[in-house]
């Protein structure tokens, strides 16, 4: 298997750290996502990365359903639960905080177009999102060690590398202040090598 992404991508980094917990080995190949986007499309029509080159060629995106994929093929260290309101809870999670990461992404490429170009009112809109999915995920967090049912999970990972990429590329937002359980969370995921080997490059 090779899984094709960026070193910077959020979605690739929830991928890695899922394959780092189930100790799947797996090549990874980073790539400039802005200049390969014809190759990306012969892979993923939607020109987005990860995608997952499975052995016999067959190809696998998005990340959602690369990481329930690899989540199926050990079950060592099952991180989405089998069934039920757990399953459910878990995939609200996931969805909320790759919501999050997509705005961010967003905001991320308006802010590589000519200023000229840019658009105010609609990066202001992903930056609602931001912040809306921030407060959401930290009322929905509380006091619990972790996302769903006081357990790590797929849940977990996904807040931990969409709130990485926040402060990865937005500094100035400054949710560990306004938000102390979601830094605590994202500070104790921090401690885990899948975590820590995974981390975006320097700025
Ligand atoms: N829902 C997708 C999102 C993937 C995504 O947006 N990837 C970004 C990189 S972080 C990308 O490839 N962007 C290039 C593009 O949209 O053209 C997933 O979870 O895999």
């Amino acid at each position: 298997m090779k899984l094709v992404g960026s070193h910077g991508s959020p979605f690739a980094r929830k991928v890695r750290v899922v394959m780092a917990e189930k100790k799947i080995d797996c090549q990874f190949e980073s790539i400039n996502v802005a200049e390969s986007h014809a190759q990306t499309q012969q892979f993923n029509p939607l020109g987005k990365v990860p995608y997952l080159v499975l052995d016999g060629d067959e190809v696998l995106y998005d990340s959602r359903v690369i990481v329930e994929y690899l989540d199926n093929l050990t079950p060592v260290h099952r991180l989405i639960p089998a069934s039920g309101r757990p399953r459910a809870e878990v995939k609200v999670w996931e969805a909320l905080a790759d919501g999050m990461a997509d705005a961010a992404g967003l905001i991320r490429m308006e802010s590589m177009r000519p200023e000229s170009q840019r658009n105010d009112a609609w990066v202001a809109k992903q930056q609602s999102k931001i912040d809306a999915a921030l407060a959401a995920m930290s009322a929905r967090l509380g006091e619990q060690p972790f996302c769903v049912d006081g357990k790590y999970s797929l849940a977990d990972i996904a807040v931990g590398c969409a709130l990485g990429y926040v402060s990865w590329r937005f500094p100035h937002i400054d949710w560990r202040t306004l938000y102390p359980n979601l830094a605590a969370l994202a500070d104790k995921l921090s401690a885990r090598a899948s975590f820590a080997d995974t981390a975006p490059p320097p700025a």
